[in-house]
């Protein structure tokens, strides 16, 4: 073995065995909606910090882990957010989205109104960082998009297996996060997301959801 290995082994499992974990994990996922009504129920640092460190766990081009993450719970700040994505939302509603994403929004029910920013008692901010200074060199990332995307389905399936609600916000542009929270101009706003309770009267939208025969294309035996 190489020096710098270590060895790598997975319990062994019955078929039986997986296929149950599977079935069981397919059921609590299909469970989870966005939520854009949310309740004003605090949650703790620490449980928000024991999620975020699942999904730093996510595998990244060349291990660089080309995301930040920042967690704000401060009102003032959550309010500021709330104001520049309504403000973005607005230009994007009233006259940059073609009369095609206003149809595919409209079954959604989304409007240029986010009171939901300030209400949820966390927003988390993914960044992807293309680039990073190392030792006074500028280093590229590998693959950030990819990398930072994979890190936020583990984080919202680690939300939604803790019993957390979420929603994948991108208002559009993100510019204005980087401005409110301070980050620097290697950090590319990459996600907005809330992370609270439900609202007790919570609604989501009642839409059909894709088959999966539509999404898999078999190769195999
Ligand atoms: N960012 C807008 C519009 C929007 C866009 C997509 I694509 C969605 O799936 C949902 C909403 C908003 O949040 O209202």
């Amino acid at each position: 073995m190489p020096a710098n290995m270590i060895p790598f082994t997975m319990p062994s499992q019955s078929e039986e065995q997986m296929r149950r974990s599977a079935r069981t994990l397919f059921d609590q996922m299909k469970a989870r909606r966005s939520c854009r009504f949310f309740s004003d129920q605090s949650i703790s640092k620490e449980l928000i910090e024991s999620i975020i460190a699942i999904a730093h766990t996510a595998p990244s081009g060349a291990n660089r882990k080309p995301w930040r993450f920042v967690a704000v719970n401060d009102p003032a700040i959550k309010h500021e957010i709330r104001l520049a994505a309504e403000a973005e939302e607005r230009e994007s509603y009233g006259h940059r989205f073609p009369q095609a994403w206003l149809d595919a929004l409209e079954p959604i029910g989304t409007n240029a109104e986010k009171p939901f920013l300030e209400i949820v008692p966390w927003l988390i901010i993914m960044f992807r960082i293309d680039w990073e200074m190392i030792d006074g060199e500028r280093v590229h990332n590998y693959y950030p998009a990819e990398s930072t995307g994979i890190a936020a389905g583990m984080f919202i399936t680690a939300c939604h297996q803790v019993g957390l609600a979420t929603l994948t916000h991108t208002p559009n542009p993100m510019k204005f996060l980087r401005e409110i929270l301070g980050r620097p101009a290697n950090e590319k706003p990459f996600l907005l997301i809330p992370v609270g309770y439900p609202a007790k009267d919570c609604v989501v939208p009642d839409i059909p959801k894709k088959p999966l025969v539509d999404a898999l294309q078999w190769n195999a035996g």
